[in-house]
């Protein structure tokens, strides 16, 4: 049997068939869920629904989470479609790619602004216009990285944004569990994707982790998406505001 059967989920931040989104949409459609998907803009569009075409019953909508009226439409299109939602998955993050690599303290006052915004500020704007939908409860989460807590080569201003989204999981959990919502992080390991081009130096990351982690390897995209179902999942009923590491172990080792 199915543990997702029954249960109405959004999928953002799918960009293409590598975005850590799709593989999350992948595990949460094995086990019966039925999706929705946003896209930033026209220039993902086509694949967006190139992509939800592979799987049955999911539909499409837009939503560029730095407008508010983009995520007004979507909870009203997504009362329409689902009327009761069970599962917000955000897998979104952005910083302008000159401010990825060199010291952060270069960092531009709109470079940092923008990097909050669309990477952090947005779970928050989008948990304040769909929870009212989770009126049988429900499972929000977002994607996080090492680079939250610890100041690595590179991430600059998005460990920063990270750091600030953990701390909004925690708040929006607090202010969510009374509605019986939990809301929790994933922190993955370093994963080829459309968003770890902009990091200068990618390639020796990922060495890095093939050395030192528990697990010898680095993480795969599904590795990311089973975690995730077991988040949207009554599986995981008791843990909330928690951030959660599927990285190969590789943030326990000095
Ligand atoms: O190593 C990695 N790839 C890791 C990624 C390790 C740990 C965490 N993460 C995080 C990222 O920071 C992000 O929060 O996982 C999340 C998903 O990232 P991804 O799957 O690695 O990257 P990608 O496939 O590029 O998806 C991120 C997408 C954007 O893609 P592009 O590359 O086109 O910017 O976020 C979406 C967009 O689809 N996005 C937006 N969606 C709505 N409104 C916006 C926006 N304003 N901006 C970006």
């Amino acid at each position: 049997s199915q543990v997702l059967t029954g249960k109405n989920i959004i999928v953002m931040g799918v960009a293409n068939d590598r975005s850590i989104a799709w593989a999350i949409a992948q595990s949460l459609a094995a086990q019966g869920a039925r999706l929705a998907f946003t896209y930033e803009s026209e220039r993902v569009e086509g694949r967006v629904k190139k992509l939800a075409d592979t799987i049955p019953n999911s539909i499409v909508l837009p939503c560029n989470v730095t407008v508010d009226e983009d995520i007004d439409a979507l909870a009203v299109h997504l009362k329409e479609e689902f009327g009761v939602l069970h599962g917000i998955v955000h897998s979104i993050a952005f910083a302008n790619t000159a401010e990825l690599e060199g010291m952060y303290v270069n960092t531009s006052r709109a470079g940092f602004a923008l990097a909050h915004d669309i990477s952090a500020y947005s779970l928050a704007a989008v948990a304040q216009r769909l929870y009212p939908l989770m009126t049988e409860g429900g499972s929000i989460m977002t994607m996080t990285y090492l680079g939250a807590e610890r100041a690595l080569k590179n991430y600059n201003v998005m460990g920063v944004a990270k750091a600030a989204l953990e701390a909004s999981v925690r708040y929006l959990a607090n202010d969510l569990g009374q509605f019986n919502i939990r809301v929790n992080a994933i922190s993955a390991g370093p994963i080829r994707t459309l968003a770890a081009k902009g990091i200068a130096d990618f390639n020796s990351i990922l060495r890095e982790v093939e050395e030192k982690a528990p697990l010898r390897r680095t993480t795969e995209q599904a590795e990311v998406g089973d975690t995730a179902m077991f988040l949207m999942s009554p599986w995981s009923r008791g843990i909330t505001g928690e951030v959660i590491y599927v990285d190969s172990g590789f943030h326990i080792v000095g």
